[in-house]
């Protein structure tokens, strides 16, 4: 458990662009066995979305926000290396996001968390042409595609994007997660056989469970 004055500090220094600090808060929690999930959701997570709130409200830069948002990227793929523990698995994730949409933590999260129970990870980022995605599913032939949609104006590039798999590599397993399908919306995915979605790092970690050959 994240205390509210280690968040608050955390997000202090985030607003300040104060990389060291946020780095060493990040090193004390890890220092105190504070889970990978916890340190992602209760930290990471919940000081983006403040700023999100804030930039909203105009009470926060934009300056602020890419910082903040380029020194949690740094943080959140240092942070998954302390939690590499020798684990292994021959499972191949493919994470990437889809066409214009730029919002790329969450996705980064999700490798993080696929690399951390030992998989191998394609992580692609943001704004990732279709095609060129295709191509490589078929290439790579990974066991699982995970797919971030944050933006709601992207879900019909999303659903595209399924429909295109399905039609060049039909037996796909795929998950997708994000705030754009959140609040219901996901419904939308129940017609695909193979799609799954997957709304938080709770839900992840399950799948990633269920996924994984007993070691
Ligand atoms: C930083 C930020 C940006 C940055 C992103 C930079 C980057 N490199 O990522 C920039 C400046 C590019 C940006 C642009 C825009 N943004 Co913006 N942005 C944010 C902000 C502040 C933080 C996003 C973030 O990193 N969150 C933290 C991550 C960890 O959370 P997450 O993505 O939800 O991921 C978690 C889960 O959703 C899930 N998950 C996510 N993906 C996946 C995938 C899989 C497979 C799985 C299993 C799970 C999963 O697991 C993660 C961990 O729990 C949010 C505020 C917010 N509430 O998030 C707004 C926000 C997302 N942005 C918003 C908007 C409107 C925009 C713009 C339209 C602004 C504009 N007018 O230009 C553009 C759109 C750009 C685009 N086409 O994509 C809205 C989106 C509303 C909506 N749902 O449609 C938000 C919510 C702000 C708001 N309050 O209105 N943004």
């Amino acid at each position: 458990m994240i205390s509210e004055a280690v968040y608050l500090h955390y997000l202090d220094s985030l607003l300040k662009g104060d990389k060291k600090q946020c780095a060493q808060i990040v090193i004390n929690l890890v220092e105190s066995s504070i889970p990978l999930k916890e340190i992602y959701v209760q930290l990471f997570q919940r000081s983006m979305y403040r700023i999100g709130q804030m930039w909203e409200k105009e009470r926060c830069s934009i300056a602020s926000e890419h910082i903040a948002t380029k020194i949690t990227e740094s943080l959140i793929e240092s942070t998954s290396r302390y939690f590499l523990n020798g684990r292994y698995s021959s499972k191949l994730a493919v994470i990437t996001c889809i066409d214009k949409e730029y919002h790329e933590l969450g996705a980064r999260m999700v490798a993080g968390f696929f690399e951390v129970s030992g998989w191998n990870t394609l992580y692609l980022g943001s704004n990732t042409p279709q095609a060129s995605l295709i191509e490589l599913i078929k290439e790579k032939k990974p066991d699982v595609v995970g797919i971030s949609n944050n933006f709601y104006i992207n879900i019909c590039r999303l659903l595209k994007l399924i429909d295109q798999i399905h039609l060049s590599t039909p037996d796909q397993q795929i998950i997708v997660g994000g705030q754009a399908l959140s609040g219901g919306q996901s419904e939308i995915l129940s017609k695909y056989p193979n799609v799954k979605y997957i709304s938080c790092l709770d839900e992840l970690e399950k799948f990633i469970s269920a996924s994984s050959p007993a070691n």
